[in-house]
């Protein structure tokens, strides 16, 4: 009876994906999105356990977080909670705050919160995550200490209205030859807890190559999207070191940095 058996199949099929009653064209695994990440660090508080994953370990640079929120008096994994972080780096007589976002619209996504911590400095940093657990209605907060790694991804520069400023390199993560997606971030420092995002900058992007006094065509400035995050294209014509300089405005000329990449 192979025609029953194909329509049997089709029926289960149809019935199975009928089940998915979200709108996401995704097939629905039951991948755990956490298995490719690193574990950061986790603690437990008022029945609720608290886990922080990373797609690798912290380095300073724009560094997307994952938080998982679990019940501990029945094991399960908390979806409607809410979740609000705080990073913070103790060097003695003064500590500092860094860029970060909390997560979008409040909600997990896949069981996790998806946060993002731009780290300014290498060293110890302590990220204070701050949770409301809509299960069992409790509240409280937890601390996890880890050691953020060196990069050159950020850099900082006074601006000309005299407050010190962050500019992040998100991409090219992994350059190439060719046209490759752009995108930094740009905060400043308000106080040492505040560093809000700079939404309304004009930027001007212009890479070269200073050893051999060319540049490239076919670039796009970066423009804001949102949060702070400004996207565009850079041309790398050919491998071999270069620079990409930076020049923001906000009406009146504010900054100018660079940043140093290696295509190979
Ligand atoms: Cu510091």
């Amino acid at each position: 009876m192979p025609h029953l058996r194909i329509f049997t199949l089709l029926l289960a099929a149809m019935l199975a994906f009928s089940g998915c009653s979200d709108n996401s064209t995704e097939p629905q695994t039951t991948d755990d999105p956490t298995e490719s990440m690193v574990l950061i660090g986790e603690d437990s508080a008022q029945n609720t356990r608290i886990s922080v994953y990373a797609p690798e370990q912290p380095a300073v640079g724009y560094n997307r977080i994952y938080v998982r929120m679990t019940n501990t008096t029945n094991n399960t994994v908390v979806n409607n909670g809410s979740i609000a972080i705080t990073p913070m780096m103790n060097m003695g007589q003064m500590q500092h705050s860094a860029p970060f976002e909390d997560p979008a619209g409040g909600a997990a996504v896949d069981g996790l919160y998806p946060c993002a911590v731009n780290f300014i400095m290498a060293g110890m940093w302590e990220l204070h995550v701050n949770f409301q657990n809509q299960a069992n209605n409790d509240a409280g907060e937890i601390m996890l200490n880890f050691d953020v790694a060196p990069s050159s991804m950020v850099k900082s520069a006074t601006g000309a209205d005299a407050r010190l400023y962050f500019v992040t390199l998100l991409q090219p993560a992994v350059p190439t030859v060719g046209l490759n997606d752009f995108e930094i971030t740009v905060h400043y420092r308000e106080n040492m807890n505040a560093f809000p995002a700079i939404t309304d900058a004009a930027v001007e992007m212009t890479p070269s190559m200073p050893s051999m006094g060319h540049g490239s065509p076919n670039n796009v400035n970066p423009v804001h999207g949102e949060m702070g995050h400004y996207r565009g294209k850079v041309n790398f014509t050919m491998s071999g070191d270069w620079r990409i300089d930076l020049n923001l405005s906000r009406g009146d000329s504010l900054l100018t940095t660079s940043f140093d990449i290696n295509v190979p």
